[in-house]
């Protein structure tokens, strides 16, 4: 679609595409002219064609027509956040943070033969999907962004258009715990993720709390009032002169993560950049980068000052800390034998020493990580879909972008 009719008024334009790859122009510059000054109107898509010289379209808040509010397809069968259908997306996906993370690791991928680039397709809500092959194997690289909602869109979407068993690998930075993780290295959950959250029920019933400690302490009665010391922790609540409350962080049992893949990937890391800087063990994803992971600050009351330790006395085993690990290893425990999943980190900070990766180093170490699980995820093995499956997909005639 092109906005000719509103050119004239608004200055320059930007071609670019829609989410349908159809070309569009975007509005870039004010007018030149006087009476052009007026600040533009904002309208739909829809309304373009009624709008005057002086309206501009909102671009991208145009949609097709999905339905199922259940869960959400388009009339191709694209899902809703993550926008690819089936076959545009292999079983064996790497999941990464960040869109320039997906395409830096989209050059590891076989080369594409000439003149049929690899598959790679963004979603209105910025999901980059990357299809091809490493090692001759079908792989997709999907970057998922921050955080444990956007861990589940990616998994879930992914799982709805993908036929037979999956291997999902996670290539992430992190914080490293405590020794002997460190700035550089590559660490792995091979003993699974912890969830740990805030919990704001703890400041809701704070007032509450802190009238019966004023009471618990109060000369008339006998006993300690030991609340100060257990804001932060990991199990049980805490006590309030002998009242208990919710505390400010809870964290979950740990989930595992797929053996057989956190083998392979051990395997594979440790001969990519070597085994003394790769650390096997548990990772905690935190519902925030600030307070559940236990950074101060003076803006908020957060009663996070002793969580870190708290985590690490509980968890001897705890190497590093994110936010989309837990997520990804949930759900696949979840998936009825139908997803094998692990989560890798390249340790970007040290929390504690303070020290934070020279970001210039982060590219090196991203190959490296990519390059390791790119191979697990080539050679972990995976059942095929069921026969009556692979008949109805036949009968379909499904089109595989990696064909
Ligand atoms: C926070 O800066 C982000 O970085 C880490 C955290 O888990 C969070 O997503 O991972 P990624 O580098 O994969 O985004």
């Amino acid at each position: 679609m092109y906005l000719s009719g509103h050119r004239r008024a608004m200055g320059p334009t930007k071609p670019c595409s829609d989410m349908h790859g159809r070309q569009i122009c975007v509005n870039l510059v004010a007018p030149t002219s006087i009476s052009a000054y007026r600040r533009p109107r904002l309208v739909t898509r829809a309304q373009v064609d009624k709008a005057d010289d002086h309206a501009v379209a909102v671009i991208g808040r145009h949609k097709p027509t999905y339905k199922n509010a259940n869960f959400p397809t388009d009339g191709e069968g694209r899902t809703y956040h993550l926008g690819t259908k089936e076959g545009e997306v292999a079983p064996r996906i790497l999941s990464v943070g960040s869109v320039s993370r997906a395409l830096l690791l989209s050059k590891l991928l076989d080369p594409p033969t000439p003149g049929r680039p690899l598959f790679q397709r963004t979603s209105s809500r910025g999901f980059l999907t990357i299809t091809g092959r490493y090692d001759g194997e079908p792989v997709s690289i999907v970057s998922t962004h921050m955080g444990q909602p956007n861990m589940d869109f990616v998994v879930r979407e992914n799982r709805a258009i993908v036929r037979g068993q999956m291997a999902i690998v996670r290539l992430g930075t992190c914080g490293a715990v405590q020794r002997p993780a460190k700035l550089g290295d590559l660490l792995i959950a091979a003993h699974g993720s912890i969830a740990i959250r805030r919990n704001p029920d703890y400041w809701t019933l704070m007032d509450g709390r802190e009238s019966l400690l004023r009471a618990s302490n109060s000369p008339t009665r006998n006993g300690t009032a030991n609340g100060t010391t257990t804001t932060n922790g990991n199990s049980g609540a805490a006590t309030y002169g002998g009242f208990s409350g919710p505390k400010p962080y809870m964290t979950s049992l740990p989930v595992p993560a797929n053996p057989q893949l956190a083998a392979l990937l051990a395997a594979e890391a440790a001969q990519v950049v070597g085994p003394d800087r790769v650390v096997e063990g548990l990772n905690a994803s935190a519902d925030s980068f600030y307070s559940s992971q236990g950074r101060t600050g003076s803006d908020f009351d957060d009663r996070n000052e002793g969580l870190l330790a708290d985590l690490v006395a509980a968890h001897p085993d705890l190497v590093s800390l994110e936010m989309e690990t837990f997520q990804l290893l949930d759900l696949a425990r979840c998936s009825k034998g139908s997803i094998k999943a692990i989560g890798m980190c390249v340790a970007l900070a040290e929390r504690y020493s303070n020290a934070f990766l020279e970001y210039h180093k982060l590219e090196e170490l991203e190959i490296s990580g990519g390059n390791a699980a790119l191979r697990a995820l080539a050679h972990v093995s995976l059942d095929g879909p069921s026969e009556a499956e692979a008949e109805t997909l036949k009968e379909r005639e499904v089109q595989y972008v990696w064909n």
